[in-house]
């Protein structure tokens, strides 16, 4: 016996018969669901006597199956029945398909609209929203925001309209201009509205996963006998943690250490397995001593004045700085 949830599911039931013998002989009957998708079968419960027919409660009406919506007509994005899994939103973009290019729409009967509303939370609306391609008789209200409303001209014929509305629903997109993103599936339901009160609802699922950042390249002068320092600690505030650093440091870590560690340019790497790898450069160079001198030692007489020149700019004892100093 077969229960039509709905246009989209059903439940298979068959039932098993067992001679049990309980003191006296007795029949038990089994009944068990059967998912031929799965291929499983859920023991559902058992009762006496032998069952020689069952029936759903809808089995004999006429079957409100003729609206049928689906995001992704043969279930390649993993998701089976109406629904979507969209590919995720990674920094660098700010819109995805909210509908496969195989989605298809089909009714029977007149359609009075159909809805496209993005379910709460949406925490970055209204830089969050909706947009779709108006298509032949099909118009599309609402684009920008979180709710489209898309209906048909009067007088439209079933098989024209339904084109349209397909066309349409393939063009579907979310978009996210916020700066950086909030984190967190995003859940947009489809309903079509058809006449005699049939509908049918599909969702399309999209995940916005946590972004990452290996932060901006930076570059960095010291001298050779500069303490040791970490390099991570170059990077943005924002950077994700846990990235790793190419080439590796003497030290086998992000630490940097003048005296061990050759100038050059270190790469720090973050990724993960939804979206592509982020990267940041640190240069360094490294800058041997200076070499100072003023030459020997020299004496002059009282009220002359001596210029001394040093190699670069200097700390004098007077506190001065200069690539030159007077002394008298
Ligand atoms: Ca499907
Ligand atoms: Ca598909």
């Amino acid at each position: 016996m077969t229960d039509a949830r709905s246009c989209d599911s059903a439940i298979t039931y068959i039932t098993v018969t067992n001679e049990q013998i309980l003191g006296i002989t007795d029949t038990i009957n089994e009944i068990y669901a059967i998912d031929p998708v799965a291929q499983t079968t859920t023991f559902v419960c058992e009762t006496r006597g032998v069952i020689f027919g069952a029936a759903s409660p809808t089995e004999f009406l006429a079957s409100d199956c003729s609206v049928r919506l689906d995001l992704d007509a043969d279930n390649s994005s993993g998701t089976p029945g109406s629904d979507y899994l969209a590919p995720p939103l990674c920094p660098g973009t700010a819109l995805v398909a909210a509908a496969d290019t195989d989605a298809t729409f089909h009714s029977g009967y007149r359609v009075d609209s159909l809805h496209a509303r993005l379910l709460p939370p949406a925490p970055d609306a209204p830089l969050e929203y909706l947009t779709a391609q108006a298509s032949g008789s099909v118009g599309v209200a609402g684009q920008g925001t979180i709710w489209l409303t898309l209906s048909v001209a009067a007088g439209t014929a079933l098989p024209a309209a339904n084109a349209d509305f397909q066309a349409v629903l393939r063009s579907l997109r979310w978009h996210n201009d916020a700066a950086p993103f909030t984190p967190g599936q995003r859940t947009l339901e489809v309903v079509a509205f058809a006449a005699n009160g049939l509908r049918d609802t599909a969702r399309a699922f999209i995940p916005v996963p946590q972004p990452l950042s290996a932060g901006r390249d930076t570059a960095l002068a010291l001298c050779a006998d500069a303490p040791p320092f970490d390099l991570a600690a170059l990077l943005e505030a924002g950077a994700s943690p846990g990235g790793a650093w190419s080439p590796s440091t003497a030290s086998g870590n992000s630490v940097f250490s003048p005296k061990n560690d050759a100038s050059g340019t270190y790469m720090y790497l973050v990724s993960n397995s939804v979206c592509p790898a982020d990267t940041a450069t640190v240069s360094v160079s490294v800058l041997p001593l200076p070499a100072f001198s003023l030459g020997g030692d020299a004496s002059f007489c009282a009220g002359d004045t001596l210029a001394l020149a040093a190699p670069a700019v200097a700390l004098w004892q007077d506190g001065t700085m200069g690539a030159s100093h007077a002394v008298s």
